[in-house]
C-alpha cells in the first residue's frame, strides 16, 4: 500500500457521506413479530436526535431520509430546524404506496384512474415536504405487482405506470431528482411492475435527466452479480442512489456488509473504479435497514463503519497494477491485486481518518461509553414507540 494510495484514500474517505433511514430508529420486524426496545424513538424529532448520534460518532452521516406518512409532522420547517440544530439535514423523501387498501391491485399502475390520481397526489404531498425541508431527492419504491399469471395485462400496467410517473416528474423543481427503486419480488409474488434495474432504467430514460435508478442491495434474485449492475448504471449515468443493507435469503434488511462483506467491497470497487465516489458524482449512499432485534443506534454506527471499511479497501486497490494485469490477460494476477486490497486491514487507516476528523477512533465503543443509550431508555417512557405497524 503506497503512501500515495493511503493519502488519496484518506482524502476520499473524508468526503464520503452516508444517509441514514429514519425508520431504522423505530421498531421493525417481520409478519411474525415487531419487537419493542427500551428508549426507541417515539416521533421524527427523536429519530433525528438518534441519527445525530450516529453522525457525531462516525463523522460521515449528516443526512436522514424520511418516509411519508411515517414521519408526518405538523410543521416540517420546525423539523428541518431541529435537524439543523442537531448538525444534520433532511435527505431523500420516501413515498409510501404499500400500506393503503386502495392500492391492493396497484397504485400508479392501477386500472382505475381515480386510484392512480390518489397515488400521484401522494407524491405531490412528498414534493411539498421536500420544499419545506430542503430535500432534493424524491424516492419512489413501487410496491405494485400481481400474484397470478393473467391477473392483469402486464403491458397495460407499464403504460399506466409510465403516464403516472410522467405526471409526478412534471411536478419536480429543477434541482429535484426522482429516484426509482426496483425489487424482484414482495409484496407480490408473480410479477412486480418494476422488478429489475432494466425496467427502472427504461422508465427513467423515458422521464428525463432528473430521473435516476435506486439500487437496493436486498432486491435481487440470489446469485445476481450486483456490481455488474452498478457498473452498467454508472455507464448509463443513471445510478442515483443505493439502499444499502445485506441479506442471506430475501429482503432481510440486515446490517450492510454483515452477510457478505466481499460483495460490498466488490460494489464499492466498481464505484471507485468508475470515479463515482465523490459527492460530485451524485450517487447518494443511503442505508435501508431494520434493526429488528439489535439496538438501533449501535446498529447504524456499525453499518456506517462497514461501508467505510469496504470503501477504504476499494480505495487501496492498485489500479495501475490491476489495469496492467488485465491488459496482459494475467487472470490470477489481476484477481490478486483486488484480493490484496480486500485482505488489507483498513481499521488503522480509518482510525487515522477519525483522528484527522477530531472524533474518537472507535465510534462504536465511543457511543457505548457515552451513556446516551441508557439515558434514552430512562427518559423515553410513555407515548408510543415509532415503527412498522406502530
Ligand atoms: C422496500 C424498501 C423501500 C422502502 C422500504 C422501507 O422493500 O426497500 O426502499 O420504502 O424498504
Ligand atoms: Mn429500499
Amino acid at each position: 500500500m503506497t503512501t500515495d494510495l493511503r493519502a488519496a484514500a484518506l482524502e476520499a474517505l473524508a468526503q464520503q457521506t452516508i444517509e441514514l433511514p429514519s425508520w431504522a430508529f423505530g421498531n421493525s420486524g417481520t409478519r411474525f413479530k415487531v419487537f419493542g426496545q427500551p428508549g426507541v424513538a417515539r416521533d421524527p424529532f427523536e429519530k433525528l436526535e438518534d441519527a445525530a448520534q450516529v453522525h457525531r460518532y462516525t463523522g460521515v452521516a449528516p443526512r436522514v431520509s424520511l418516509h411519508v406518512p411515517w414521519d408526518l409532522v405538523d410543521d416540517f420547517g420546525k423539523l428541518a430546524a431541529h435537524a439543523a440544530d442537531l448538525g444534520v439535514s433532511i435527505g431523500a423523501i420516501n413515498s409510501n404506496l404499500f400500506q393503503d387498501d386502495d392500492y391492493r391491485l396497484g397504485s400508479l399502475t392501477h386500472a382505475d384512474p381515480d386510484v392512480r390520481q390518489k397515488a400521484i397526489d401522494h407524491h405531490a404531498q412528498c414534493i411539498d415536504v421536500m420544499r419545506r425541508t430542503g430535500s432534493t431527492d424524491l424516492k419512489i419504491w413501487l410496491p405494485d405487482g400481481t400474484n397470478y399469471p393473467g391477473q392483469d395485462d402486464l403491458r397495460a400496467r407499464q403504460d399506466r405506470l409510465a403516464d403516472s410517473l410522467q405526471q409526478i416528474y412534471a411536478m419536480l423543481d429543477p434541482e429535484h431528482r426522482l429516484l426509482l427503486e426496483y425489487k424482484f419480488f414482495e409484496p407480490y409474488f408473480y410479477a412486480m411492475d418494476i422488478p429489475d434495474w432494466g425496467t427502472s432504467l427504461v422508465h427513467c430514460l423515458a422521464l428525463g435527466e432528473q430521473a435516476m435508478v435506486v439500487l437496493d442491495t436486498g432486491h435481487h434474485a440470489p446469485g445476481t452479480n450486483i456490481e455488474f449492475i452498478v457498473m452498467q448504471l454508472l455507464r448509463a449515468k443513471r445510478l442515483g442512489a443505493f439502499d444499502f443493507n445485506s441479506r442471506n435469503y430475501a429482503d432481510d434488511d440486515l446490517i450492510v456488509g454483515s452477510a457478505d462483506p466481499f460483495q460490498l467491497f466488490r460494489i464499492m470497487n466498481e464505484i471507485v473504479g468508475n470515479d463515482a465516489l465523490s459527492p460530485a458524482a451524485g450517487v447518494n449512499f443511503m442505508l435501508d435497514q431494520c434493526h429488528n432485534i439489535e439496538p438501533k443506534i449501535p446498529g447504524q454506527i456499525r453499518s456506517v463503519m462497514n461501508v467505510q471499511e469496504a470503501t477504504a479497501k476499494a480505495l487501496l486497490v492498485d489500479r495501475a497494477a490491476l489495469a496492467a494485469a488485465q491488459q496482459h490477460g494475467d487472470v490470477l494476477g489481476a484477481n490478486n491485486v483486488l484480493m490484496d486490497a480486500y485482505n488489507t486491514d483498513v481499521r488503522p487507516l480509518l482510525a487515522l481518518l477519525r483522528e484527522q476528523q477530531g472524533i474518537d477512533t472507535d465510534p462504536y465503543a465511543a457511543y457505548a461509553a457515552s451513556g446516551y443509550q441508557e439515558r434514552i431508555a430512562r427518559e423515553r417512557v410513555g407515548g408510543t414507540q415509532a415503527g412498522w405497524g406502530a
